[in-house]
């Protein structure tokens, strides 16, 4: 019966100092609330806009979930969960690709714009799990490697021809595509330096770990997560409200 009742309760024994296991909890939860709130918030909006709004609750859906796993994985290994977290991302990065096309696609982006994004942001995840997971032992290499699949991304989004549909669309659509580029080159930056936190070891930034240790990964992570998926969510959302009034 106990079994039972530990089983699905699943309640995880957490310290009341494990400020990494408070960061996957409150993020499990907040992604669960912005969830809520895109879904519930779509039938307020007119048909052309409630794809880009259904797309920002997925985001914070899939994260939510994998935060669920991600909460109890932390609670009882004490480990990083690389494995779902990437999983994570290979889901809701190419998703946040799939915004910038929606946004832009009365624009006139194409779906060749959409999957430049989405294969280069791929490449990016593909690399860096490389580094984290497969062969941490060069990790810089594939750091880098994944860096310049990023600086592609950035490029492409402040100033390829994405930009270029965006100056042309102006007014919201303008607005809201150079918001979303903001999170792109500063939200995402964030990421890296989690990356750099995880692999310190015997690297020239071991400091950065032994600052605040090898788990400070894991809060760097969420809380770019929490900063990226749900605000990034809230600019569409933003930009869906003020579309809705103009026309
Ligand atoms: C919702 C999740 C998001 C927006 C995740 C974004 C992840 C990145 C921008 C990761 C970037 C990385 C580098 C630029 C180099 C080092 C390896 C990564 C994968 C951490």
């Amino acid at each position: 019966m106990e079994t039972l009742n530990n089983f699905l309760l699943e309640v995880p024994r957490m310290a009341s100092d494990d400020y990494v296991g408070f960061t996957f909890f409150v993020g499990c939860m907040a992604m669960m609330a912005a969830s809520a709130f895109f879904f519930l918030s779509m039938s307020s909006f007119d048909k052309k806009w409630r794809t880009s709004i259904l797309v920002s609750g997925l985001i914070t859906f899939i994260a939510a979930v994998h935060y669920y796993y991600m909460r109890g994985y932390w609670a009882d290994v004490s480990e990083s969960p690389t494995f779902f977290r990437y999983v994570d991302w290979i889901l809701t990065v190419p998703l946040m690709c799939v915004e910038f096309y929606l946004i832009l696609k009365a624009a006139g982006a194409t779906k060749k714009h959409m999957w430049t994004l989405i294969v280069a942001s791929t490449a990016m995840l593909v690399f860096g799990y490389w580094g984290e997971a497969v062969d941490p032992g060069r990790a810089q290499i594939w750091g880098a490697i994944s860096g310049a699949a990023y600086f592609y991304v950035v490029y492409l989004i402040f100033f390829g021809e994405l930009k270029n549909l965006a100056t042309s669309a102006g007014g919201e659509t303008l607005r809201a595509h150079n918001i979303l580029a903001k999170f792109v080159l500063i939200g995402w930056a964030i990421y890296p330096l989690g990356y750099m936190i995880g692999t310190a070891d015997g690297q020239w930034y071991s400091f950065l770990a032994d600052a605040v240790g090898q788990s400070g990964r894991d809060v760097v992570y969420n809380v770019g997560d929490a900063i990226n998926k749900i605000g990034f969510g809230l600019v569409v959302y933003g930009w869906a409200v003020a579309g809705s009034k103009e026309s």
